[in-house]
């Protein structure tokens, strides 16, 4: 059995957890699909957050309670930066972290493509599964936001991290989105997969970018397997996060059935033939998709795996 997934980072990463414990007891083989709109370039370091909170998280090296980052982080680096005076100062880049994005900026500037740099450092951290970035090329969420004179587009880690979403909001853009291809093996795993999985991610900053690279998402919509996701909005919320904040900019209702709608059904030209909220939110409709109830709160592996079994048995 060939599992596909497509996700961000954070709550991604703690799915995949969950798939991979799956994968293992069935003998599946699974390839992640990782959102790289989050990515920047800092100090001149090329940072690619969600990437890293899925390589960190599956190769057992993630701070559980920040999400993203390192467990038993320093931060000298960051500490010296502002003793210069360094901008920017509201993104913080932890030590053991940086060496990270020093690997992979000396490789990408030595020509690799992202996704084989990807390769390189996952043999460190081994996750036990394949991680795609979802393009090779430079795709990077901004935001559009009020500025001093009239609209400006700032970095979609400018708007979450520095302003907590908390500023006035006009739309996403997915910059380089027209011209990127989809990294080596992504349609090819998406094309022979069995399932795509569409993980409880935020819908609109990390799986958005993703489907926005020309003909990702029609390799979904149009290839052989069913897919099915899972929501990220519990009872009216996001379970963390700002999608909520997300969620307004598009205006769509915050909720397992607006979650839904956004992606819509794969027979009305949407991406789903199946859809899991949690029970919350029992009786959340969404046209021409089979919607299910499952527990979704990723307490521990086990209620993960849960979630996936519940996942597969949809379709
Ligand atoms: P990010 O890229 O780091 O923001 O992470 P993702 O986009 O992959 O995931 C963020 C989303 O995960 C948020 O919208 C949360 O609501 C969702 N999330 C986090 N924990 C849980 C959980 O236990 N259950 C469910 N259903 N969603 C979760
Ligand atoms: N999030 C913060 O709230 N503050 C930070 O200073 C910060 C630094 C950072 C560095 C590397 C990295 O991989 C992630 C980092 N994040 C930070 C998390 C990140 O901004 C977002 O949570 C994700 O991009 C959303 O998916
Ligand atoms: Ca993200």
């Amino acid at each position: 059995m060939r599992i596909v997934v497509l996700t961000g980072g954070i709550g991604g990463a703690r799915f995949l957890l969950g798939v991979r414990a799956y994968a293992r007891e069935v003998g599946a083989e699974v390839t992640a699909v990782v959102n790289v709109g989050d990515d920047l370039l800092l100090h001149g370091l090329k940072v690619c957050p969600d990437l890293d909170s899925v390589m960190y998280t599956l190769g057992g090296g993630a701070d559980p309670e920040r999400g993203w980052g390192r467990v038993g982080e320093t931060w000298t680096v960051k500490s010296e930066l502002s003793a210069y005076g360094a901008e920017p100062s509201w993104f913080g880049l932890g030590d053991k972290d940086i060496a990270t994005h020093l690997v992979r900026s000396t490789m990408l500037n030595a020509g690799y493509p992202l996704s084989a740099v990807t390769r390189a450092l996952a043999t460190r951290w081994e996750p036990g599964l394949a991680m795609l970035p979802a393009t090779d090329d430079r795709l990077e969420t901004h935001v559009v936001v009020d500025g001093d004179q009239g609209q400006r587009a700032i970095h979609f880690q400018e708007w979450w991290v520095r302003y907590r979403a908390d500023i006035p909001t006009h739309r996403f853009v997915f910059v380089g989105a027209e011209t990127a291809k989809p990294a080596p093996g992504v349609l090819e795993a998406i094309g022979s997969a069995d399932v795509v999985l569409i993980a409880p991610s935020n819908p609109v900053v990390s799986i958005a970018p993703i489907l926005a690279v020309p003909g990702l998402r029609e390799a979904v919509t149009d290839g052989p397997a069913p897919v099915v996701g899972l929501s990220p909005v519990i009872g009216g919320a996001p379970v963390r996060g700002m999608a909520d904040r997300c969620l307004a900019v598009l205006g769509v209702e915050c909720s397992a059935a607006g979650v839904g709608g956004l992606y819509g059904g794969r027979s009305t030209g949407g991406l789903l033939d199946g859809w899991l909220v949690a029970p919350e939110d029992e009786g959340a409709l969404v046209p021409e998709v089979t919607v299910r109830t499952a527990p979704l709160r990723m307490t521990d592996e086990a209620a993960t795996v849960a979630m996936v079994r519940a996942a597969l048995e949809l379709v």
